[in-house]
């Protein structure tokens, strides 16, 4: 096969931090609907998924879950390969970050730019958001992450640096050369504008974290989490292997044809990993194309936020054609779309139940009842324009569906070929077959199979366009029509007309049962009970930890994306409300800040007057506090360390100036002091005296 007949689709390795949700489901149907569709246009596709399991953020789940690092990647990658594998999804291969090939290489990948003389040992000293695994800029110590929200931490530490100041003329050609490199428009135009504003060497390795791949000859420092996540899309086809199978696998499949991923990790994937290939001198990825957020109530569904809902609530109750039908039809492409289990049983019901279900079931049904199961031919002299006028259609949704759907405007496409269901629905009542049939003459019957066989080439037509989205029901429409495996269809020579003579129908059932109301309930039920379940067993989120207060925000941050030596901006550090314990991890211990700084956190005395558990979260605690000249809400991570009714009348300290935040949807306004420590409980910072209410720390 030559190289041009082959199609290499990857989606974003998704961190293991915590489980599989809807939101991952996004792209991963994306790709597979995408890679599906190759196939059946004759492409040799390879379409490859998996897991990020390196990083502080996984260390930090993991210990919070009481497992090792290793454990636990094992176990949440586990259930993102199960819930692949019960979707269907048909990815060619599954990377796992901690394999060895992957380990070999990314090892391999940093000797090359290494040898290429991109690397050198520098300093650095900044802000870092462990949550999105980046050097924040703009932050000052302890402030939030502009992105997230979530505190920063301050890094100091010595590690390698990429040379990626020396990347940005050459990072310009490329995407002027290669106006499609990255897509859409307005996310190409953001990364041109930042790299237009220049670029700062990257740090690309830490040595205060373990869990990571060691850098080759100098195993103290681990290698950035985003260099070695990245690396994924060539280690997987062999990059760093030297069987000359790999080797054959790589040359045949790199570069890839699509790099898939959201919308907020466009700067590592059109920045960063172009930047290591034009060092490393390994060609470019053809495009990256970048996403929308899927919504659920009105914020960013995320593993960190909470608010998530799960694809198996939907597999268990309207199954994966529906979710994939959703996703595909609801989001338009390439901007947010919103979830709601109402919006995606009414889509069901109108699209799949009626529309599509109906005219599969009422055309085959009446094949069977007055043809015997037997697909008729139409005659000429039966026609009328209203068959002739289908025909038209059909060949112009072929044209319009590829079209679409090749500009990757997938809604625009399901619109498409739902406007054919729709005119053959509408065709069947207007020319009324099962009035055509109680009229037994010659005329009468040719006109019942002609209608009949209109009806049933527009739907297969419409079948095998969109079976890359619902691969499932189209599959057993198929075999009802009687034309074996979807999957054999050739897209390329989809026309009308082309039902063997002769044909005979398979079993007729129904493949979409209308759905009653009571389904939503039931699914928000099962989320529920699910999220409560993974409470129970799974680490808390990022978001949840920092809820903890106390420490951790002092230990540093997993990678460094910053300022070399030489380079770099003034150290700074302040006792922030979060690094408050430097005892259980010490933070940068040359870092000194003044009096100012520090007397910028407004530290309170308050006493909690009510305190209760945070449904579906097993650490958070929602308390109201009152601090002397006002009662605030805040929201905690301490519900494993304290009964809630133990903690009412007891006086706390309250950083009672830091912007509110909302964790599972309660507004947390201040944050409660505490100490955290490595492996136990937070113990809450507390008075040995009495002291009054709204007493200033300082
Ligand atoms: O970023 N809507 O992993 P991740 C749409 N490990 N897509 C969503 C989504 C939402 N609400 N939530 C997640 C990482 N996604 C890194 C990637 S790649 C070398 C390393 C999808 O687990 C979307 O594709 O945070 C997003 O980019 C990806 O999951 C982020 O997954």
């Amino acid at each position: 096969m030559d190289s041009a007949n082959k199609f290499y689709i990857t989606t974003p390795i998704y961190y293991v931090n915590a489980g599989p949700h809807i939101g991952s489901t996004y792209t991963t149907v994306v790709c597979d609907t995408i890679a599906r569709r190759q196939r059946m246009m004759g492409l040799d596709t390879f379409f490859l998924t998996g897991t990020d399991e390196h990083g502080q953020k996984i260390e930090r789940s993991a210990a919070a879950a009481g497992c090792t690092p290793q454990e636990f990647a094992d176990r949440v990658a586990g259930e993102f390969r199960t819930l692949w594998q019960r979707m269907r999804i048909t990815n060619d291969d599954f990377i796992r970050t901690t394999e060895p090939r992957h380990i070999r290489g990314v090892q391999a990948m940093f000797t090359r730019l290494q040898e290429r003389g991109y690397i050198y040992k520098g300093s650095y000293t900044g802000q870092y958001c462990v949550s999105d695994e980046l050097y924040v800029d703009a932050a000052g110590p302890g402030a939030p992450c502009p992105t997230c929200g979530r505190p920063t931490e301050t890094v100091h530490e010595e590690n390698y640096f990429f040379k990626l100041s020396a990347m940005g003329e050459r990072l310009l050609k490329h995407y002027e050369e290669h106006p499609d490199f990255i897509r859409p428009e307005t996310r190409r135009n953001e990364v041109i504008a930042f790299v237009r504003s220049g670029l700062r060497d990257l740090s690309i390795s830490r040595t205060s974290i373990k869990w990571g791949i060691p850098v080759p000859g100098d195993p103290k420092h681990v290698i950035y989490v985003w260099l070695d996540a990245l690396t994924n899309y060539m280690s997987a086809i062999g990059f760093g292997s030297d069987d000359p199978k790999d080797q054959q696998k790589l040359e045949r499949y790199w570069p890839a044809d699509v790099h898939m991923i959201g919308k907020e990790i466009v700067r590592f994937h059109c920045v960063y990993w172009p930047a290591f290939l034009l060092a490393a001198e390994l060609p470019l990825p053809h495009s990256i194309v970048a996403h929308g957020w899927l919504l659920f109530e009105e914020n960013k569904m995320s593993k960190s936020r909470g608010n998530i809902v799960r694809s198996e609530t939907i597999l268990d109750t309207l199954g994966q054609d529906a979710l994939r039908y959703f996703l595909m039809r609801e989001v338009v492409f390439g901007q947010d779309g919103s979830f709601s289990f109402d919006a995606l049983v009414q889509r069901y019901n109108a699209d799949l139940a009626n529309d599509l279900g109906n005219l599969s079931s009422r055309t085959l049904s009446m094949i069977s009842r007055y043809f015997e199961g037997e697909i008729p031919y139409s005659s000429a002299s039966a026609s009328t324009p209203a068959d002739k006028a289908i025909e038209t259609l059909a060949a112009e949704t072929i044209a319009d569906f590829n079209a679409q759907f090749t500009e990757m405007q997938f809604s625009r496409a399901l619109e498409t070929a739902w406007g054919l269901v729709a005119a053959v629905n509408k065709y069947i009542v207007e020319n009324e077959p099962w009035a055509v049939a109680e009229r037994e003459d010659r005329d009468s019957r040719a006109r019942l199979a002609t209608i009949l066989r209109t009806a049933v080439e527009a739907l297969r037509i419409v079948t095998a366009l969109v079976h890359p989205v619902i691969p499932e029901a189209t599959a057993r429409i198929w075999s009802q029509l009687g034309l074996g495996e979807i999957r054999n269809t050739d897209l390329r020579k989809l026309a009308w007309a082309q039902i063997p003579n002769g044909t005979k129908l398979g079993k007729v059932e129904p493949v979409f049962p209308r759905a009653d109301k009571s389904v939503i309930e039931r699914m928000q039920q099962m989320e529920q009970q699910r999220s409560a379940e993974s409470d129970k067993t799974q680490a808390s989120t990022t978001a949840e930890q920092s809820a903890v207060t106390g420490a951790q925000a002092g230990q540093r941050a997993t990678e460094a994306v910053g300022q070399a030596a030489g380079n770099q901006s003034p150290a700074k550090t302040a006792l922030s409300p979060t690094t408050g314990d430097q005892g259980a991890a010490p933070a940068v211990a040359s870092d000194k800040i003044a009096i100012d700084d520090f007397l910028k956190v407004e530290l309170r005395v308050g006493e909690v007057k009510v305190a209760e558990k945070v449904k579906g979260a097993d650490k958070l605690l929602r308390m109201e506090v009152d601090i002397g000249s006002e009662v605030r809400q805040i929201v905690a991570g301490i519900a494993k360390a304290y009964e809630p009714e133990k903690l009412v009348g007891r006086k706390v300290v309250i950083v009672a100036n830091l912007q509110p935040r909302k964790l599972r949807g309660l507004e947390s306004n201040g944050m409660i002091v505490a100490a955290s420590l490595e492996d136990g409980l937070p113990v809450l910072a507390g008075f040995l005296e009495d002291v009054p209410v709204g007493a200033k720390l300082k």
